[in-house]
């Protein structure tokens, strides 16, 4: 798919097809850094997403960076207060993501360093190229990662790893995030955006409410008591009996037809 750059955006690039969207981050100059205006135009995309989208593709524009960090120059001057809004609007933004009511794949395909690495894990799945490094360097910069990172990085590989990724600063390789569950899988940087997209049709070409219910079962749950969490699926499962696309899923299968869902 070709990403397109509009008038709309400074620092973003585009597609859809085939209701996929895709964007890519492009600041080449600071190999896709993170400042205010990007988590601003970021925060207005995918706002704006389109009703008819069913998957969501992140990644970084060029081959050699996914996002390599919030932008060291803009936080140089911050004060404590600074730091803080800096951090809320990056927080904001990806837990924005994280809730979108549609699947969000990060492709990454290169650097995934500090935010990049966060922007990563507030992604529903991530795929990564042979090429990519990750890591939380923050410490190393006299900061902590504050889009955040401490939250997802312990819930995705384990509180003994966070912390050691997190106190050493150091960047892991593709094959070591693969082995501790960082990204579900590597591809050759060739073949990284054409794996995103026949994963994102073979979710899109599934009921989308039940997709939505099931990424807020899972994201809801998770720190649920499980009497709790057990309830709530219970109840979203309930839910998707009231919509059309439980009647289209059973009559095709019971008639041996593919099933056509319309996300009602
Ligand atoms: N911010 C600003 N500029 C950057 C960043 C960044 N994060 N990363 C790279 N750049 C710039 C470089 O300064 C350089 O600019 P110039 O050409 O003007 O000198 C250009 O991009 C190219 O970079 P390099 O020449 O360094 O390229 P290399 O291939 O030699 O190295 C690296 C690539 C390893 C990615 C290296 O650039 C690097 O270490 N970058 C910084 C990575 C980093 O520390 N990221 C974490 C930043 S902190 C963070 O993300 C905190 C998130 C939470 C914020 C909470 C706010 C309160």
């Amino acid at each position: 798919m070709e990403l397109i750059a509009t008038n709309e955006y400074q620092f973003l690039k585009t597609g859809l097809e085939d209701r996929i969207a895709v964007v890519a981050i492009s600041a080449p100059k600071s190999l896709n850094a993170l400042n205010s205006a990007i988590l601003a135009e970021l925060s207005h995309y995918v706002s704006n997403i389109d009703e008819d989208v069913r998957v969501l593709i992140i990644t970084g524009d060029g081959e050699k960076s996914f996002v390599a960090g919030a932008d060291i120059s803009e936080m140089a001057s911050l004060d404590y207060l600074g730091g803080c809004a800096f951090g809320k609007a990056g927080a904001d933004l990806f837990r924005q993501i994280e809730t979108l009511p549609i699947p969000v794949i990060a492709a990454v395909n290169g650097f995934a360093l500090g935010g990049g690495c966060e922007l990563a894990m507030a992604c529903d799945i991530r795929i990564a190229s042979n090429k990519a490094k990750f890591g939380q360097p923050e410490v190393g910069l006299g900061i902590i990662p504050g889009f955040s990172g401490t939250v997802r990085l312990a819930r995705l590989v384990g509180m003994g790893l966070a912390k050691e990724l997190i106190f050493t600063g150091k960047a892991i390789r593709a094959d070591e995030a693969l082995r501790i569950g960082l990204v579900n899988a590597v591809y050759e940087p060739e073949e990284l955006m054409n794996a995103a997209l026949e994963m994102a049709r073979k979710i899109a070409e599934n009921a989308p409410i039940a997709i939505s219910y099931a990424k807020e079962c899972i994201n809801q749950e998770w720190d649920m008591p499980a009497e709790t969490a057990i309830e709530y699926e219970t109840e979203h499962f309930g839910k998707c009996f009231d919509t059309e696309d439980q009647k289209e899923g059973m009559r095709a299968f019971l008639n041996k037809e593919k099933a056509e869902f319309k996300g009602l």
